[in-house]
């Protein structure tokens, strides 16, 4: 199991032992944006609580994802009282305040009949959108949340079957709205569709040039 973000060539897959539960040639996609959001306090900002943030992680399309993750432990800074915050059920979300930017470890941990291993990601939160003193006061005059969202698929290569047919066989719900849903909204597909773009541009000039080869051997 792993993670592979649009564009990229997933990593090569982990030889799985030879268990008659698992689906040969399957896969399971599971797409999840996780990532932090940030606001400037403002008048409320004192020196060690400039912001209030939100990391957090979520179904790509809002969507419950509890019957396939048992839970989600974020570990923050140990500057913070209990760093390690175990999230059992959705929304999978951590808000506090503070005064400096850190890398958040996000480890998700999969419902038991996955029989798979918990998957190690990474959220650096931002609070500014740039680290100059132009791009701190930039994000504080633009009164704007500052949002950083990373977009996965977590892939199960050769799920169980039990699993597998639990998962696709579930009705798909909403996971509860927060504070932060209006911010996020749907999952911005710009980045996606730019890629798409510029490889069917690199497509079509390739194109070009086989014909011209081909022409000129006719
Ligand atoms: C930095 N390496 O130096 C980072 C560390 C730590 C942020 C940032 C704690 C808040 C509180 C807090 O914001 N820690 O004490 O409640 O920028």
């Amino acid at each position: 199991m792993e993670t592979a973000a649009p564009g990229e060539t997933p990593p090569a897959a982990e030889p799985i032992p030879d268990d008659p539960s698992r689906v040969k040639g399957k896969e399971l996609v599971v797409p999840i944006c996780y990532g932090t959001c940030a606001y400037w306090l403002g008048k409320k900002a004192d020196e060690y609580h400039s912001h209030k943030w939100t990391v957090y992680l979520r179904g790509a399309e809002h969507e419950d994802l509890s019957h396939c993750i048992e839970k989600v432990v974020f570990n923050l800074h140990p500057s913070f009282k209990e760093p390690v915050r175990v999230l059992e059920k959705p929304p999978y979300e951590v808000t506090e305040t503070g005064w400096g930017e850190f890398e958040i470890g996000v480890t998700v941990h999969f419902a038991s009949d996955a029989g798979e291993k918990p998957l190690e990601l990474s959220a650096p939160l931002k609070l500014y959108l740039e680290d100059t003193e132009k791009g701190k006061a930039e994000s504080k005059a633009a009164k704007k949340p500052v949002v950083k969202e990373k977009y996965e698929e977590i892939v199960f290569h050769e799920p169980r079957e039990e699993f597998a047919k639990r998962i696709e066989g579930h009705k798909p719900k909403k996971a509860p709205e927060t504070e932060i849903t209006p911010v996020l909204g749907k999952r911005d597909d710009r980045d996606e569709l730019l890629k798409i773009a510029t490889a069917r541009k690199v497509v079509a000039e390739r194109i070009g040039v086989v014909k011209q080869q081909l022409d000129a051997l006719s």
